[in-house]
């Protein structure tokens, strides 16, 4: 195991991985912006070291303070989290190169992943299942583009390759404005992403967002964690993930997960990684791999028995897979909510000064969150300040605790989502489980 790593990330992530380390006996180094002194996982890690000024791109996102910090300190790791470069191929070489073990897949996985073209067309190979889609970028040829969508059959989709995650896409629902949407987009994609590549898929309407963990050492093993749904979300954001997703069999989990590992494995992944799919109609949709750990690993943990960021770090450091696909069981169900310090009816950013702070506890109850009393949200990162977990053997059982903890949960001093959370878990579309991706933004026009 490694003696030293440095965590290259803010806010719970950070603590989250600090505790991982902990538990390793690894010794701890935490980088922050001049904002974040203040942070809980900078008052308890072995070392820290200020990197720069608040402004992400002066700090979490330099790579050459970040690199530096790690030769300083003589860390062997560095783990980036999620966000921030946690998918930035550039600085998975970079650490590389200076004699570091990055804590992530090699930064050729990351470049092929995080270029959705070839990342679907790497998944097709794979006999993974894709959405019917252009197999290349569209070209200026508009003839070509009329054809491909007729084939696919209306709506389409067009994404940028440069994208994901949501930015760069555009539904088309007739040929008349295909040719207007497929200039417009390709210009959105050069401005946004430098890369003007964009690609056309079947648009499904009411898919839900189901996801698969795996895990993969450098020897060749790997294993599925079963699935997540997310299809909460409101603007690309989650804001509810549970694990295991509603009415999925333990059939089609094997089936599907022990796909996705054998994908991982014939591509070189190492570590943690997702599978994003699309599920509508009993059939899964592949569309995007992140290359990271998840915010909302945690549910998985819960209903596996299993710390991702441990097994994260020992395949990080080259220890062979202990666990076996036979020995991961999937028991009970968890629901994990996203408690942002935001505003309650527009959404905005709410940052400031916590005045009174009291977590939910007990049985099945798990909080992930780096605030304290007294601890000032600043204004400058993600409005993230923990998650609520909740477990028990059944869903109705995790959703009953998820209430009665959101109501025991008391922040103060500022604004959070803690209400909303609450008005949605006791949502009988929610309760039911058969909420799809268009459900949370179509409750929230309703209310306003
Ligand atoms: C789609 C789709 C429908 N059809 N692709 C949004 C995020 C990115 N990961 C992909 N996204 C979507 N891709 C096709 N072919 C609908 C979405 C989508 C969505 C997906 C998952 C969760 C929430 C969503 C909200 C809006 C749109």
């Amino acid at each position: 195991m490694f003696s030293k790593i440095l965590i290259a990330n803010r806010g719970e992530i950070a603590l989250r991985i600090l505790r991982a380390c902990r538990d390793l006996g690894v010794k701890t180094v935490a980088v922050h912006s001049e904002a974040d002194r203040e942070l809980m996982h900078v008052k308890l890690a072995d070392e820290s070291i200020c990197i720069g000024p608040s402004a992400p791109q002066d700090s979490y996102l330099n790579i050459p303070a970040i690199v530096a910090a790690a030769e300083v300190v003589d860390a062997v790791a560095i783990h980036p989290g999620y966000g921030f470069l946690s998918e930035n191929a550039e600085f998975a070489e970079k650490v590389l190169k200076s004699g570091f073990v990055f804590i992530g897949p090699p930064p050729e996985v990351i470049k092929i992943m995080g270029d959705k073209l070839s990342a679907i067309a790497r998944m097709r190979k794979e006999g993974i299942p894709c959405l019917p889609s252009s197999d290349k970028p569209l070209g200026l040829n508009h003839d070509e583009s009329r054809e491909l969508a007729k084939s696919i059959g209306y709506p389409i989709i067009l994404k940028a390759a440069g994208g994901g995650g949501g930015r760069g896409m555009r539904v088309v629902q007739t040929e008349a404005s295909l040719k207007s949407s497929v200039s417009l987009t390709q210009q959105e994609a050069a401005g946004a992403f430098n890369d003007d590549r964009i690609y056309m898929e079947k648009f499904l309407q009411n898919p839900r967002h189901i996801e698969f963990q795996i895990l993969t050492d450098t020897h060749g093993n790997g294993i599925h964690l079963g699935e997540r749904d997310c299809s909460l979300q409101r603007r690309h954001q989650k804001v509810i993930e549970e694990c295991p997703a509603s009415d999925i069999s333990s059939k089609v989990r094997e089936k599907i997960g022990n796909m996705c590992v054998n994908a991982a494995i014939n591509m070189g992944y190492i570590g943690l990684g997702t599978f994003e799919f699309l599920y509508e109609g009993g059939k899964f949709f592949f569309i995007e791999m992140n290359t990271r750990v998840q915010v909302e690993h945690p549910v998985t943990e819960l209903v596996t028995g299993i710390d991702l960021i441990k097994e994260q770090l020992k395949v990080a450091a080259g220890e062979k897979l202990t666990i076996k696909q036979k020995d991961v069981f999937f028991k009970g169900h968890a629901v994990e909510c996203r408690i942002n310090a935001e505003d309650s009816k527009t959404f905005r950013p709410s940052p400031g000064k916590i005045t009174q702070y009291h977590a939910a506890a007990g049985p099945g109850i798990r909080v992930d969150s780096h605030i304290y009393n007294g601890y000032n949200v600043p204004p400058y990162y993600d409005s993230l300040i923990g998650k609520l977990i909740c477990y028990a053997e059944t869903r109705s059982e995790a959703i009953r605790r998820t209430e009665n903890a959101l109501a025991e949960f008391v922040v103060e001093g500022i604004q959070t989502n803690i209400n909303m959370l609450s008005d949605l878990v006791g949502d009988a579309n929610f309760v039911s489980g058969k909420h799809d991706i268009n459900y949370l933004e179509s409750k929230i026009k309703k209310i306003n």
